[in-house]
This record gives C-alpha cells, structure tokens and sequence, in this order.
C-alpha cells in the first residue's frame, strides 16, 4: 500500500514539474544561443472553450488560429524531457530530413548521437539543404510507446484521419516555406515562431535559405504585409494550418514539438 502511495506520489510531483514555467524539460538553451526573438502574433487566438461547431464554421476551411489551454499533455510531456527521452529511446536509429522547403535529403544516426551533437543553435550562414532536423520520418512502431501518450488537440475535419510527426531541434532551426494538407502543431518544450501566407498568396523565400536567413533578410520587408500571419507558441499551445496554407518555423529555443497531419 506504502508503495503504491509512494509511486502515486511521485507521479504527480513529475506531472506538477513539467508545468512549471521556468522548467525546460532539461532541453537547455543558454542566451547567447538564442539567435532569434519571439515576434508579434496575428493569428486569432482561442482558449479552450472553441467547440467543434466553432471551429469547422470559422477556422477549419478558411483561416488559422492559435488554440491556448486546450493541450492536455502533461504525461507526454513528463516523458519528453532529456534524460526520459535519451533513456528509452538513445539506441534507436532516427531519420533526420534536411530543413530545406522539400526536404529531400536524409540522414540516419542514433537518436543519442542526435541529442549529443546536433541539437545546437543554427548558424547564420549555414543553408537549409545543410541543415538536418528531426521532424517526421521516425518509425512509428518503435516511438510508438511514446506517440500513444499524445493527446492531439479535440477538433477534426471531417473524413479526415490525423497522423503525428514528431521533432526535435536546436535553437533558430525551423523548416522554411511549404505547404501540404491541413493540420495542428503543437509545441511540448521550447517556444516556436510560426509564419503563414494563405494559399494563393505565394511568399518570397528561397527554398534552400533557412527560415533564420528568410527572418534576418526578408521578414524586414514584409512584416506588415497583411497576408503575413504569424505567431510565437508557447509550450502547450497549439496551432491550426488550414490545407495549403504556406508555412514556415523557427524554434526559439531547444524544443520538442508534434504536428498532427489531418489527410482524407
Ligand atoms: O514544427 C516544425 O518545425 C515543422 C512543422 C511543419 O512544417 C509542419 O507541421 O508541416
């Protein structure tokens, strides 16, 4: 009975640590690596109370949005800290995909060495095709374990099935300008800015420069172009990309992140 109460106990100190504010997960980014700010938001932001109804009349075919307080990841998120992560999954292989907008180049090694030696801020001069980012392409079977935690956000489109992507990445990486099927991305630890173009609004990127380079070189000539959405989520906030809406990231920090695709 003790020991039962003991481990009880110890569950919800580890559900109440992951929560607070000044906890990163043991995902450390030093100041100096923080080599881009958050920015303005000007995506419409919802709370929890959006119901579903909601959602499909103002947001799912036309327009994104920001949804706070309706993540309910803590255990996820307990089990995405550094030291979990690195316990349980550090053997495995992960497919790292190059953070150019079509993502054609590939590279495998071990999720350990990965944490190790990778996760680190983006240099200013290092391109997006030289740029290798875990983001989707894990195995599904073997993070399976880990992905049936996540809670995905509570909205759906109809005939829709969702499928997750995980991440995981240094401060000021992120994935420059693309666009496929609607979905939600959801931030675990770390902030992340996201950028939009609605679809028949083409943005001006190039898609081997990294979304640093697009921030630093072009965002100064754009920011207050009306068809520019963005916004900077804080861990546990989640955000709505209709389908074919252009996008793009940037981690703030070190963070770990889940996408949920939403495909017919
Ligand atoms: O979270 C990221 O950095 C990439 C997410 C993304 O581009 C997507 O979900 O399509």
């Amino acid at each position: 009975m003790r020991i039962i109460q003991c481990f009880v106990l110890i569950n919800m100190c580890s559900l109440w640590w992951a929560q607070q504010p000044h906890n990163d997960g043991e995902w450390v980014t030093k100041d100096r690596d923080r080599v881009a700010k958050p920015g303005p938001c000007n995506i419409v932001v919802q709370d929890g109370s959006l119901t579903q109804d909601e959602f499909l009349e103002r947001y799912a075919y036309s327009k994104p949005v920001v949804i706070k307080g309706a993540s309910h990841n803590q255990l996820f998120k307990s089990r995405t800290r550094r030291s979990v992560l690195l316990n349980n999954y550090g053997h495995m292989t992960v497919r790292l995909s190059s953070a150019n907008s079509y993502s054609y180049a590939k590279k495998d090694m071990s999720f350990k060495d990965y944490c190790n030696h990778h996760i680190h801020p983006q240099q200013l001069s290092a391109l997006g095709n030289e740029t290798f980012y875990l983001f989707g392409d894990n195995s599904h079977e073997e993070w399976q374990n880990l992905l049936e935690l996540y809670e995905p956000p509570p909205y759906s489109l109809p005939h829709h099935l969702p499928a997750y992507s995980f991440g995981l990445a240094g401060p000021g990486t992120g994935v420059p300008f693309h666009f496929h099927g609607p979905g939600f991305a959801e931030t675990i630890w770390g902030r992340k800015r996201w950028f939009m173009y609605p679809p028949d609004v083409e943005p001006k990127f190039h898609p081997n420069c990294t979304t640093l380079q697009w921030l630093m070189e072009v965002y100064p000539d754009v920011k207050d172009n009306p068809n520019l959405y963005e916004c900077t989520l804080q861990p546990g906030e989640i955000v709505y990309f209709p389908d074919k809406w252009w996008h793009a990231t940037l981690n703030i920090d070190s963070s770990v992140f889940i996408s949920t695709f939403l495909s017919p």
